[in-house]
């Protein structure tokens, strides 16, 4: 049976504040600050369980080998001798928001039945643009079974950062769905991360039908006022399109498109007279997870910051209150990934398929987060500070702890790479 399975990055030993991605407010602000990898990575594990709780199907992604060496090398330095803004690239934990490792079409929209995913070549910035091999080997392992087909990044300059800039609606999971790439146009204040050319070259490898495929671009003044990806102003499941006002550059005519594909859908539109951009940004409203609970309803699951905004929850309670299809609003605390700009909808990317089909290392119950969790407890860093960047002690520490975590959930054709 088809169903959706969130694949949660496990928020890696590394994590730090660093001040990599131009345009990311909340990772700008940060910048400096100490980081705690430790308590970040069980407020995921602690998402997830809550994820498990509430009916839905886990699974995870792995942390990459950090420092990248193999990225330092082709770089013709190493760690030790590099400046101090190479090693904050190639140290970045920011393989954790796995919106970002690929584009995701289920079986049911695609030519040949089979689930497809596209890795991300995150081009934009360089602590990004090396995820990708590691994510591919990744991938590789999880869908290695003839229901999915993993296909290689598109190349660059054409940039792609994934599941961040997509969205799909459905009657149901397992039904034929419209799916929509979100792209910017460059030129503005901030760089625009998603390419028009990368979003359509996807679509095709994925065999998607062109009449239920669209290319909406998003507005220019999202991406300045701090929406680098989509999917920090909108989010959509099933038939429901859950979007600020102001996320697509030419809305009307995008949403008329829409219904004439999908009569039965359902857009809920923020007005920026209730919540401004600038909240909305703040709060990360629209990186929640939209899921579908076993009974059917349409819950929204929110970052703590999001009830810590008065104009964003007062719109949720009166949502929830006046009937609208978000039925159920469920807050979780990801405060140490939203100082990076990171909500609960950027840690998790959306797969569905048939878990049976899926290398069962990579779905977890609650037995297994429990082990995850003490491997967290004993070797993830407490604390990074900025400067401790250079301490040998400190990178063995990371290095140990990921590969602790391979070996306790027997994925070690990965340690090595
Ligand atoms: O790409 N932050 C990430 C946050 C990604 C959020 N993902 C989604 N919206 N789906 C980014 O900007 C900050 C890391 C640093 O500055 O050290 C960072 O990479």
């Amino acid at each position: 049976m088809l169903t959706e399975i969130n694949f949660d990055g496990i928020i890696g030993p590394s994590h730090n504040y660093a001040g990599l991605s131009p345009g990311n407010l909340a990772a700008t602000r940060s910048h400096g600050a100490v980081s705690r990898p430790r308590a970040a990575a069980l407020q995921g594990i602690s998402k997830m369980r809550a994820n498990l709780r509430l009916g839905l199907v886990e699974g995870i992604l792995l942390p990459h080998a950090r420092p990248d060496h193999q990225w330092l090398a082709s770089l013709h330095t190493r760690y030790e001798e590099a400046s101090d803004h190479l090693r904050a690239q190639a140290l970045s934990a920011s393989a954790m928001w796995a919106a970002n490792a690929a584009t995701v079409s289920p079986a049911p929209d695609t030519a040949d039945g089979r689930c497809h995913l596209t890795v991300a070549n995150l081009a934009t910035l360089p602590h990004r643009s090396h995820e990708w091999p590691e994510t591919l080997a990744q991938l590789r392992i999880a869908f290695a079974n003839d229901a999915f087909r993993v296909h290689a990044a598109v190349p660059p300059p054409f940039g792609d950062e994934g599941a961040a800039n997509h969205m799909r609606l459905a009657g149901g999971h397992d039904r034929p769905g419209i799916e929509v790439f979100v792209f910017g146009v460059p030129g503005g204040a901030f760089p625009a991360r998603q390419h028009r050319e990368a979003s359509e070259a996807i679509a095709r490898g994925h065999g998607l039908d062109r009449a239920r495929t669209f290319f909406a671009q998003q507005s220019p003044e999202a991406i300045e006022a701090g929406a680098f990806h989509n999917d920090v102003v909108a989010v959509a499941n099933g038939l429901v399109l859950f979007a600020h006002e102001q996320a697509f550059a030419d809305t009307a005519s995008f949403y008329a498109g829409l219904r004439a594909a999908l009569p039965e859908i359902e857009i809920v539109e923020v007005p920026a007279s209730q919540v401004s951009l600038e909240d909305a940004i703040r709060s990360y409203l629209f990186n929640a997870q939209l899921v579908t609970l076993p009974g059917g309803d349409t819950a929204l699951i929110v970052p703590e910051e999001a009830r810590d905004t008065p104009s964003v929850w007062r719109w949720l309670q009166e949502h929830v209150a006046g009937n609208g299809p978000i039925r159920r609003v469920e807050v979780v605390d990801v405060r140490e990934s939203m100082g990076n700009g990171g909500g609960p909808a950027c840690l998790r990317l959306r797969v569905v398929a048939d878990p049976r089909t899926v290398d069962p290392r990579f779905l977890v119950d609650e037995a297994k987060l429990d082990s995850i969790g003490e491997v967290i407890e004993r070797y993830w860093p407490e604390a990074i500070k900025s400067d401790d960047l250079g301490d040998a002690d400190l990178i063995r520490q990371i290095e140990e702890a990921r590969s602790r975590l391979l070996t306790s959930l027997r994925i070690v054709e990965l340690i090595d790479r």
